[in-house]
């Protein structure tokens, strides 16, 4: 694993092991978004209930109540502090402790919020202002809820980690999720994440990634979560490009 890590910038696909805990919130998943999926036989199980299809594409308030419902939930904090989650960081950090930004994430019908470009991990809080998020260095567990496919995975650039923390661009309703300069990214290098439910990926927080684009509307959600963790001896060494470096400046001054 810690092989991995450290030459390619992510793990291999590996199974996380739960007792009970993503159980407890995949039904809670379930229960919030049952009223929108096409019609079903109640008596199916629980992995195959999350994976329905949605009758129609939610309205927009729907979207922002699931996350607030579910990024709030005890159900979520018990998956991120679970004894599965800290014993998959403890395979590439001696002594891992939980990074403030964790996030639950549904790909739902038509939600454009949800799809990320080429980003590294470390450009999206490299401007903050809040000292917590500053210099910790996270690894990124991205944990699968229900599956994902080719088609609405992400997608990791080998290698990617050694080279500099590139010039993020703001998106709004996001964040500074997008690199600037897209002949950054060699195609060759590319990694397909797919995923059985409770299989994760580990990354790096210079690895650039982004969400696989959507080409249709897909009627099957995608729920993960990206779990990050970090570790005080763990601090790469990296350079900033010079664009990036003046605007951590300004950003400081004001
Ligand atoms: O889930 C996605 O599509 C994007 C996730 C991401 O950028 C992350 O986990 O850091
Ligand atoms: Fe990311």
């Amino acid at each position: 694993m810690i092989e991995d890590f450290q030459k390619n910038g992510f793990t291999k696909v590996f199974k996380v092991n739960f007792d009970d805990e993503l159980t407890g919130l995949q039904k809670l998943i379930y229960n919030v978004t049952k009223n929108q999926l096409i019609e079903h036989n109640t008596d199916i199980s629980l992995e195959e209930k999350i994976n329905l299809k949605f009758k129609e594409i939610p309205k927009e308030n729907f979207f922002s109540d699931l996350m607030n419902s579910i990024n709030t939930s005890s159900e979520l904090k018990n998956v991120l502090n679970s004894k599965g989650i800290l014993n998959s960081f403890k395979l590439i950090f001696n002594n891992p402790e939980p990074f403030d930004i964790s996030t639950f994430r549904a790909r739902i019908p038509n939600q454009k919020r949800t799809i990320y470009k080429w980003h590294q991990d470390e450009g999206t809080w490299h401007l903050s202002k809040n000292p917590s998020h500053i210099n910790k260095f996270p690894a990124t567990l991205w944990l699968s809820i229900n599956g994902t496919f080719e088609s609405d995975g992400i997608q990791l650039v080998r290698y990617s980690h050694k080279e500099k923390l590139h010039n993020h661009s703001f998106v709004k309703g996001q964040g500074y999720f997008n690199i600037k300069n897209k002949k950054e990214i060699n195609e060759d290098k590319i990694f397909n994440v797919v995923t059985k439910p409770s299989e994760a990926v580990m990354f790096h927080p210079l690895t650039l990634h982004r969400s696989v684009p959507s080409t249709s509307i897909n009627f099957r959600p995608r729920y993960t979560i990206d779990i990050r963790y970090f570790d005080k001896e763990f601090k790469p060494k990296f350079n900033v490009d010079l664009l990036f470096q003046i605007k951590r400046k300004l950003k400081n001054l004001f």
